[in-house]
């Protein structure tokens, strides 16, 4: 059923709710801690996979992890761009305390302090072995990365013990996999690895230079070294020994994600599985061309749903699937032109990458931070549960604390709410409220949504980024902005006029989060 397709939605949900809880077994049935493993979307909105609705894109995979599990109609995202949303999620911060914390370059240096108590870091005081496979996009190093010797510090250093990544994103330079400390792969002493991003280095073709050999044009900004056909942003010289292979890169990070739960079968551990669909450029491996109805992007869907089935038949071979939490979300909401002319509109046809909301990625509108977000632990979750309970992303870390019994150190985590009850289904109690972050910060508590100004909060990054009808927002006027979510889910009536003391209420309490970290504000001590 797509219960988002109704009009009586909010009815529908309290009411399922309220079954679902009446029916409910206790929710926490198993006394071991779960391994954990979160396979973290790159771009995919809620309409993009079946059980939430999508009709164009089969999604099988992703479909039975929800049926396995509990489904979340009101998960969140902490920001509409990707740097922002890992770093609340691996920090229990929200990414907005940190300036840094903005979509990075490929040659950005590291992010997270060294040393931090992250929540790798947290999971491994309780015997967790941790690691994390695909997009990083938190930076590396210190500026000025040597990509041809020791790259640190990094994933090692926030708590991580394995790493496999793509350092940035699939569009960015370097097109490379950076294995613990090096570059896996380098094999010419004589070709070195060097990366910019202020100006051209070496001699290589670009989409401005050799517009032939593109798969399919780019803006400017993605006009850099070619790599594969497709021009990335920034510009790299040399180490082609090690430059990825765009369709391979989903069974490289399947396969690495294999080889580390058949060693850890004996666990604890914990998987940060993130892969790099449906981002740009999106490039299928040709196994899944033309599987989905929606073109390029959707294929690419089909791809990451394949991903989602091979780790879940790897654990069921492993004997270790009831005692493994396997939770699917992303990073922010969908898009279509993101830089690469590969007509994501056009073949789009009727799809609705967010669903019954509005906006989509980089925005402060519902489409922008409301994920999918399933999760299934047949030892400790009942089946086929659908809740409600307002969740975001940064309550991971605080949430797996009470799961694996760790104390949060005093300061550390400071946006994040253990919402545990919430997660295996034996409670629909969630958030109060929640920040929402794009251009600016908009902030959602019950059924209201504040929105301070809306021309900024419905900015798109280019014209035809979202497509003629389904994730075209308009823009909106620079003027504060209430939504009734529970009668407007698609956030299209403005009743700011209408109450005032909301909106006054509202912009105070985003003031004081935004000047105090929300777990004080809210009384929070670490549980
Ligand atoms: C933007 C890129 C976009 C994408 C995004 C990061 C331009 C014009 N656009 O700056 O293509 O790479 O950064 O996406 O450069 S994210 O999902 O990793 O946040
Ligand atoms: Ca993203």
């Amino acid at each position: 059923m797509n219960i988002f397709c109704k009009s009586t939605l909010p009815s529908i949900i309290i009411t399922l709710s309220i079954l679902i809880i009446a029916c409910s077994k206790s929710g926490f049935e198993s006394e071991t801690p779960p391994n954990i493993i979160i396979i973290y979307a790159d771009d995919v909105g809620v309409g993009d996979i079946g059980v939430y609705g999508s009709e164009l894109i089969p999604t099988p995979h992703i479909d039975q992890l929800a049926a396995d599990g509990i489904r979340f109609t009101s998960a969140y995202a902490t920001a509409a761009t990707c740097t922002p949303s890992r770093y609340s999620l691996l920090t229990g911060e929200y990414a907005f305390r940190n300036e840094r914390a903005q979509i990075l370059t490929g040659e950005a240096p590291l992010l997270i302090e060294p040393g931090s108590f992250t929540m790798p870091e947290m999971l491994r005081r309780a015997g967790y072995r941790t690691s994390v496979v695909g997009k990083w996009h938190l930076g590396l190093g210190e500026g000025d990365v040597d990509w041809n010797g020791k790259i640190g510090p990094g994933p090692l250093e926030v708590g991580f013990d394995e790493s496999f990544l793509l350092p940035a994103t699939n569009d960015r330079v370097p097109t490379v996999y950076v294995k613990g400390h090096y570059v896996e792969g380098l094999s010419d002493d004589d070709d070195p690895l060097r990366v910019r991003y202020s100006e051209q280095i070496g001699n290589l073709p670009t989409g401005h230079s050799h517009p032939e050999l593109l798969r399919y044009p780019a803006d400017n900004q993605h006009s850099g070294t070619i790599v594969g056909g497709v021009s990335r942003i920034g510009w790299q010289d040399g180490g082609q020994s090690a430059w990825w292979d765009d369709e391979q890169m989903a069974f490289e990070f399947t396969e690495r994600s294999q080889e580390f739960i058949e060693r850890q079968k004996d666990g604890p551990f914990f998987l940060f599985l993130s892969m790099h669909e449906p981002h740009v450029p999106r490039i299928p491996h040709p196994q899944f061309v033309g599987e989905s109805q929606t073109g390029l992007r959707g294929d690419v869907i089909v791809e990451l749903d394949w991903v989602v089935g091979q780790i879940v038949k790897t654990l069921e071979e492993q004997g270790i699937r009831d005692e493994t939490l396997v939770i699917f979300t992303s990073d922010n909401g969908p898009v279509f032109f993101d830089g690469y002319y590969e007509d994501s509109v056009e073949t789009a046809g009727e799809h609705r990458p967010s669903g019954p909301f509005r906006g989509g990625k980089y925005q402060t509108l519902e489409g922008g931070t409301r994920m999918p977000f399933i999760a299934s632990w047949p030892a400790g979750i009942d089946r086929g549960l659908i809740f409600d309970g307002i969740f975001s992303q940064v309550d991971l870390m605080a949430t797996f604390a009470s799961l694996v019994d760790v104390d949060l150190p005093d300061g550390e985590a400071p946006d994040s709410q253990s919402l545990l009850p919430l997660l295996l289904g034996s409670s629909d109690h969630g958030r109060e409220f929640v920040v929402q972050q794009g251009a600016e910060l908009a902030i959602r508590k019950g059924k209201w949504k504040y929105i301070p100004d809306g021309q900024v909060a419905s900015r798109a990054q280019h014209k035809h980024s979202m497509g003629p009808t389904s994730l075209s927002t308009g823009e909106l006027d620079p003027i504060p902005y209430l939504f009734n979510l529970d009668q407007d889910i698609g956030e299209t009536t403005n009743v700011a006029e209408d109450y005032p003391e909301i909106v006054n209420e509202l912009a105070e309490l985003l003031e004081q989060i935004r000047n105090q970290p929300e777990r004080s504000l809210l009384n929070l001590t670490s549980e």
